[in-house]
């Protein structure tokens, strides 16, 4: 401190010997266990968007060979893959080898309907934040009345052929993907209800969201896109905007596939639909085609529901949709300007006195912060180095962002510190603690922000 840079602020500055004074006294700093915050010289750049990678194209005679795989399997086991059946336990097997040769950690979980065992296969593709879970799914049996190649096959094989080519591509997403294959949806989507009522309030909490497709290769084809969350549903609008392909709000689909679980204990969902038993009007058939006055598929939960019952162009667009979403959604959004929550309410630091605090709310986010969170703090105070200042997280838990200093004579704290909170669960009120341990300078917390 320099007596002669004595200021005329209204405060007056400490005499150097009771800045040694202070130094001696090796002033206890505050027992919060240091954070990994380093101020940054000066507030960061404009985050920039990132833009997601491009989805690779998806074969369509890739998705079209599984169909015939589940085709075969269904001939071979009494015309169905239906549920309790030994074609659906078939076509569990024919994906799951495929995906652990691609590398994906699988499991096969049990559930009971109807008296019989049924199945449902989950491949995860390791990475990612596992705090952040993007799930694509399908129903893979089907009516015992047929092979269900249309219903649901088209999900089954256009889902297991994006998966494999995450997997050709070895991609680095920074979500963790996870895929889904359900047993017993035509009993009454009794399978993924038994998946996701296995998942604790904290899992389902880190579903960014499930993204669902059920019957996507009608032959008589409308591209219908789910209306529920906004950023999926316009991930698929902007997809098949990029074809020149118009879309239509899904209106039948609420309740009636997989993601009616998923959405009712709050995870967003999405997804795709060619149609089933209702009928292509006129208007409908002049944007996409087909014919008019005959239903979407008319094989719809019958014998006829082959792999002759298929529209190869709405596979292949909805396979390549399906590719888009995962490769967009999971790449996280384009980095935005930051989801900024901030107080800059004024608040009074007592002179020498205890800690005062300035708080923030956050929610609606899913699962913790990040590992560098930032923390842009504006504190006015003559001789800075009075001051001690934490970031406390919901829990309780104090990350240390800057410490006292008995030779810090500057004046304010204005600065961006970066803290790595991903042990701590993003919602909740998070506080700025700041005390000022040493006499005479005064000064008051002017406002801060967290940036997730
Ligand atoms: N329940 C599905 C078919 C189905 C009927 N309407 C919709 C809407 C959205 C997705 C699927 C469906 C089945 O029979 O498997
Ligand atoms: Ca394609
Ligand atoms: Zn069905
Ligand atoms: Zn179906």
């Amino acid at each position: 401190m320099n007596l002669s840079s004595v200021s005329c602020r209204p405060t007056p500055r400490r005499t150097a010997v009771a800045a040694v004074a202070l130094a001696l006294t090796g002033l206890a700093a505050a027992t919060a266990p240091a954070a990994s915050a380093a101020p940054t010289a000066a507030p960061t750049a404009a985050a920039t968007a990132l833009a997601p990678l491009a989805a690779p194209d998806i074969p369509l005679a890739n998705v079209k060979a599984h169909l015939t795989q589940l085709q075969s399997i269904a001939t071979a086991n009494g015309g169905n893959r239906a549920h309790g059946r030994p074609g659906y336990k078939a076509s569990i097997d024919y994906l799951k080898a495929k995906l652990d040769a691609a590398g994906f950690t699988t499991s096969v979980t049990t559930f009971t309907s109807s008296g019989a065992t049924g199945y449902n296969l989950i491949a995860d593709w390791p990475g990612g934040d596992p705090n952040q879970i993007l799930m694509s799914g399908a129903h893979l049996d089907s009516v015992s009345s047929g092979p269900g190649i249309n219903d649901n096959g088209s999900g089954s094989a256009a889902v297991l052929e994006t998966a494999l080519a995450v997997s050709r591509a070895q991609l680095k997403p920074t979500k963790h993907l996870r895929f889904g294959w359900w047993g017993a949806e035509e009993l009454g989507l009794v399978g993924s209800k038994a998946y996701v009522n296995s998942l604790p309030a904290t899992e389902r909490s880190k579903f960014s969201g499930y993204l669902n497709f059920d019957m996507i290769g009608s032959p008589n084809p409308g591209y219908f896109v789910y209306d529920d969350d906004p950023a999926i549903e316009k991930t698929f609008k902007d997809y098949y905007a990029g074809l020149g392909v118009p879309t239509e709000i899904e209106t039948e689909g609420d309740g009636r596939s997989d993601h009616a679980n998923f959405k009712n204990v709050g995870i967003p969902v999405g997804g795709l639909f060619t149609g089933a038993s209702r009928t292509k009007s006129s208007a409908q058939a002049q944007k996409w085609g087909g014919t008019a006055g005959t239903a979407f598929d008319r094989c719809y939960h019958s014998s006829c529901d082959t792999t002759a019952n298929i529209n190869d162009t709405a596979l292949d667009r909805n396979s390549d949709a399906i590719a888009h979403a995962v490769w967009t959604l999971g790449s996280g959004p384009a980095v935005p300007p930051g989801d900024v929550h901030e107080n800059t309410t004024d608040v009074a630091v007592p002179d020498n006195g205890a800690a005062v605090t300035s708080s923030v709310t956050v929610s609606g986010r899913t699962g913790n912060a990040p590992a560098a969170l930032k923390v842009g703090v504006d504190i006015k105070h003559t001789w800075r180095g009075d001051l001690v200042v934490d970031l406390v997280a919901p829990d309780g838990t104090a990350y240390r962002l800057k410490s006292s200093s008995s030779s810090d004579s500057a004046d304010n704290v204005i600065a961006t510190y970066t803290v790595d909170a991903s042990s701590e669960a993003a919602n909740g009120t998070w506080k700025l603690r700041v005390q000022d341990i040493a006499a005479q300078d005064t000064g008051y917390i002017d406002g801060w922000k967290l940036t997730f």
